[in-house]
């Protein structure tokens, strides 16, 4: 039977069929003698052991689409990145760092602003502005209210989909409306830590129907770039493509050099200073990275 892999903990590997459900899976010798670690996200053959407790081995994996590194997970389409528009207001330079993380791992990525009940159409429009500008897909949602819940299925539709954001924006709160079977804990951070539920989980695949799945990445705060010179920064920044031809060096680095066309598009508010910014800090973290 065929299926993927939505999770892997202490060696055993749980396999969603469409027909048949999740069944938990050995992976057999195969795969130390050929050295391939299954991976969430595989598609897999396997060999049903038991079907009344739903048992198997994996005999097979496909070939792999692609293979993140963080989160660890194999076939992903695409990512979907959720901040809340408010409460909390958005953290634009862990949007672009995520943004920049997205584009190194050569991962479309999409950007959900949720609570779009808490600001107004002016602050929406400026939102929408930045990012859209950026060439990414910009959409609102309210899960209070729930809104913008077709447009995210859209979206999803048939995908394999890597949803991140931080925590408080209303990620289990989309992903429960989404698939109501998900069952994801929700609510206050400090109450979350009262009821002393607030632990670390593993990374795993929702399936919501059909081939559409979304991998749940635990909530991160802060995100440290990895495996990249700061000379490559700013080919992550697509807004500036447009105007690099106009810099009177090759090469420019966009930070300190005289006649650069970015700088002179983010002059005329061609380029959003938010996201300019951010460009120049991490830029920066970068350069002056410590080399191990
Ligand atoms: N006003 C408003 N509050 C929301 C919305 N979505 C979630 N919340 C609240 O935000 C808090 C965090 O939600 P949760 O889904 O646990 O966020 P997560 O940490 O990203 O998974 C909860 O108190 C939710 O009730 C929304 O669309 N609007
Ligand atoms: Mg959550
Ligand atoms: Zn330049």
């Amino acid at each position: 039977m065929q299926g993927k892999i939505i999770k892997g903990i202490a060696g055993f590997y749980y396999v969603h069929t469409e027909d048949a459900g999740v069944f938990e899976c050995k992976a057999k010798g195969i795969f130390r003698k050929e050295k391939i670690k299954p991976l969430v996200g595989d598609n897999v053959e396997i060999d049903i052991i038991s079907p009344e407790e739903q048992t198997g081995n994996i005999v097979k994996i496909h070939s792999r689409k692609n293979e993140l590194i963080r989160p660890a997970v194999a076939n992903v389409d695409q990512a979907l990145v959720i901040f809340a528009a408010d409460k909390p207001k958005p953290n634009f330079n862990l949007l672009d760092r995520f943004l920049v993380m997205m584009g190194q791992q050569q991962v479309e990525t999409a950007i959900c602003f949720n609570k779009q009940d808490l600001i107004g159409e002016q602050e929406q429009e400026h939102l929408r502005g930045i990012y859209g500008a950026c060439g990414y897909q910009v959409l609102f949602a309210s899960a209070k209210e729930e809104a913008g819940l077709a447009e995210l299925h859209q979206i999803l539709g048939q995908k394999t989909t890597t949803v991140a954001g931080p925590s408080g924006v209303g990620k289990s709160s989309l992903i429960n409306l989404l698939q109501p079977d998900a069952g994801m804990e929700t609510g206050d951070i400090s109450e979350k830590i009262a009821r002393g539920k607030h632990t670390t989980r593993h990374s795993q695949l929702i399936h919501i129907k059909g081939q559409t799945y979304i991998m749940d990445t635990p909530g991160f705060s802060s995100m440290y770039l990895l495996g990249m010179e700061h000379q490559e920064l700013k080919s992550y920044f697509r807004e500036f493509g447009e105007y690099e031809g106009n810099c009177r060096f090759l090469g420019c680095s966009h930070i300190h050099e005289p006649g650069c066309g970015v700088r002179e598009a983010l002059g005329e508010g061609k380029i959003s200073p938010v996201r300019y910014e951010n460009y120049v800090m991490l830029y920066e973290e970068l350069k002056h990275r410590k080399k191990y």
